[in-house]
């Protein structure tokens, strides 16, 4: 039989060990002011990365406050917000190749952001219009994109973590250079999906990499009544993984430590576990309000790192950025997803069909039967179907309003 991996010398007294021995540093390189720390070195950022990775957290910062306004105009059903935790999401992001796999919670739009999804792409998925891939059959912020690498969010939490160590698991056999960032929060990782995701991804050493958005909450649970250990880096050593914990609104060390995560997981096989620790500026989500469960005190301290000035302050004390770009990109940015958004939302929506097509490669019996019935269903009510009932029964003359 294979041995493990202790080394350590029999004892002959009970020793029991907590892990209280061990301990895990913040990797960080900038401060909540913008400058750097002495001894951070030089970054591996170029310019152009840099003011990508910037436009992006941006644009995530102007689509969450747009659409949370929408959703308190009634114009839109729900919302979820990235803000506060835009450098963990996209800074790892920009660290990976873009062909690499992306499966996330929700909370990641950012990353979606920097890769290119287009502000027609985020409204039609948000509307659930006739234009949404997912033909409007999932709530809204449930986004996804074949073209861009990034799974389709499912709500059922930590699904993806598995899955991601069953995909990076291929791209292993496909051997062709690529790896998996699955992101998730740290109410997820407390998740039985998770654990299995991480010893799966360690025996098998394949090329994931697992990052954690400690965010200081689950819904309205801190982390205090979350888990007793010493967050979630420290379970990386239970299945023997490389783990780091980074400061989660620092960008550069984000970036940086999921470049190397990267090249462990890609050229070495070393799946990695990386802990960001980060903070939910916004509410958990359109339908909650924190105020019931936490402190405007303890929000304030965590503004003050917000890590969308942090990364300003640094990109303008080099040149790459002034304040100039910054009004008229934010501008430019509220107009776009303001006139995208109302061009979305007048859009038709989908055809009922899609309610079953596209599911199973057949249509399955049963389900043309249900699709039948409701049909029938909404012919006989009309009125209670305003939207959708005029096109539904093959009246040609109303397709195409909305
Ligand atoms: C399996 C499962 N259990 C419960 C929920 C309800 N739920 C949705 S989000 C959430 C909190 C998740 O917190 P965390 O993973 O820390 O992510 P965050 O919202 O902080 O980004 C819960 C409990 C769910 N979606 N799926
Ligand atoms: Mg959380």
């Amino acid at each position: 039989m294979k041995k493990t991996r202790s080394t350590a010398k029999p004892v002959h007294k009970p020793v029991f060990a907590n892990g209280d021995d061990i301990q895990i540093p913040v990797f960080t390189l900038l401060k909540p002011d913008g400058t750097l720390y002495a001894g951070a070195g030089a970054t591996s950022l170029d310019e152009t990365t840099a003011r990508r990775i910037y436009r992006a957290m941006l644009y995530t910062r102007v689509l969450d406050e747009r659409m949370m306004a929408a959703q308190r105009q009634g114009r839109l059903s729900f919302y979820m917000q990235c803000t506060g935790e835009e450098a963990a999401v996209i800074g790892s992001t920009a660290a990976l190749a873009d062909a690499d796999m992306i499966m996330a919670q929700y909370r990641e739009q950012g990353a979606l952001a920097y890769r290119g999804f287009t502000t027609d792409e985020f409204m039609d998925q948000l509307f659930g219009n006739e234009r949404d891939t997912a033909h409007g059959r999932q709530m809204p912020i449930h986004y996804g994109s074949r073209d861009l690498h990034y799974l389709t969010i499912s709500s059922p939490l930590a699904t993806q973590i598995p899955q991601a160590t069953g995909y990076a698991y291929g791209q292993k056999l496909a051997g062709q250079g690529h790896c998996t960032l699955t992101i998730f929060g740290e109410g997820a990782a407390s998740e039985g999906d998770f654990h299995a995701a991480l010893n799966m991804a360690s025996v098998h050493k394949v090329p994931v990499i697992f990052l954690c958005r400690n965010n200081g909450y689950a819904i309205s649970t801190p982390v205090t009544e979350q888990f007793a250990g010493d967050g979630v880096a420290a379970r990386a050593f239970g299945y023997r993984m490389q783990s780091i914990r980074v400061d989660g609104n620092d960008v550069l060390a984000v970036y940086e430590a999921t470049r190397e995560a990267r090249r462990l997981a890609v050229e070495e096989n070393e799946p990695v576990l990386i802990e960001a620790m980060t903070y939910r500026l916004a509410a958990h989500s359109s339908s909650d309000d924190p105020s019931g469960y936490r402190s405007k005190k303890e929000e304030e301290a965590w503004h003050k790192k917000d890590p969308l000035r942090r990364m300003q302050r640094w990109l303008i004390e080099r040149g790459w950025w002034n304040e100039d770009e910054e009004r008229e990109l934010t501008e430019s940015l509220r107009r776009e997803v303001l006139e995208t958004m109302k061009q979305a939302e007048k859009r038709r929506p989908p055809a009922l069909e899609t309610l079953v097509s596209d599911v199973y490669a057949e249509t399955p019996a049963l389900l043309r039967e249900q699709l039948a019935t409701l049909k029938a269903h909404i012919g006989r009510h009309p009125e209670a179907y305003p939207r959708s009932a005029p096109w539904l029964d093959g009246d040609t003359e109303t397709e195409g309003q909305a």
